[in-house]
């Protein structure tokens, strides 16, 4: 059993990985990255990430970066999980690493001008009247596309969760947390609903939590708005 350390934020794409493991249910560690005081730019973390991010996953203590990277590997390594629907055909894994590139290049970065749009213009009145209305223009389309192809059934690939369905969880709720409308969407809010009926979707919410905790006791806490 490889030694795996997690290198996580609140609110970060560093959730889905976490929820990963913990539907993997192997011992892992997390480590809290103060992203307010820059510690994702400090030399130690560019040591193991030279694009200051997270998730970094330590493996044995060798970084792996990237969700799509992070994902696939935590699916091959441990198949018993069924983080992706299993296949012996090359088109359909492949289309399962399209789904999962879809969430990391198309998804993520229309979350980023919805959510955090003072990432582009630090003008607070600006970014706020520019640059999240042109991401929720985006984020329709999206959404749009993903209730329809909610219809299949409950999860991303129908009858049977997926870490999709964990990208798009936690996609879903760092949008709606900032008053995304959701009327148009019920597949997308029972999506969400049953998301957070699963035990390990609440294990990694409690560790959030905790981290949440340390953040706010030491004044580093930025809160979604
Ligand atoms: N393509 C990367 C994106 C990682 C990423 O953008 N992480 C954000 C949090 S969601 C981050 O670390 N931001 C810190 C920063 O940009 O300073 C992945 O999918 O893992």
């Amino acid at each position: 059993m490889p030694n795996l350390k997690l290198f996580v934020a609140p609110n970060t794409c560093a959730r889905v990985p976490t929820i990963a493991l913990e539907e993997i249910g192997i011992p892992f560690e997390t480590e809290l990255v103060r992203t307010a005081a820059n510690q994702q730019n400090s030399p130690e973390f560019l040591k193991l990430n030279p694009k200051g991010k997270v998730p970094t996953l330590l493996i044995d203590g060798v970084p792996l970066t990237e969700n799509v990277a992070i994902l696939s590997w935590l699916d091959a390594e441990f198949p018993d999980a069924r983080l992706l629907p299993k296949t012996s055909d090359s088109y359909e894994r492949f289309q399962q690493i399209a789904d999962l590139s879809f969430f990391s290049a198309t998804v993520h970065p229309t979350v980023t001008r919805v959510a955090m749009p003072l990432k582009f213009i630090e003008d607070k009145d600006l970014s706020f009247e520019i640059v999240r209305p042109v991401g929720i223009t985006a984020m329709n389309k999206i959404m749009d596309m993903v209730e329809a192809r909610l219809s299949g059934g409950p999860w991303w690939y129908g009858a049977e969760w997926s870490i999709v369905d964990g990208y798009l969880y936690w996609a879903w709720s760092r949008i709606t947390g900032v008053g995304y409308p959701d009327d148009n969407y019920p597949k997308l809010r029972r999506h969400f609903a049953l998301s957070n009926e699963r035990p390990a979707v609440q294990r990694a919410m409690e560790r959030e939590a905790v981290n949440v905790d340390i953040l706010k006791a030491e004044g580093l806490y930025i809160a979604p708005r």
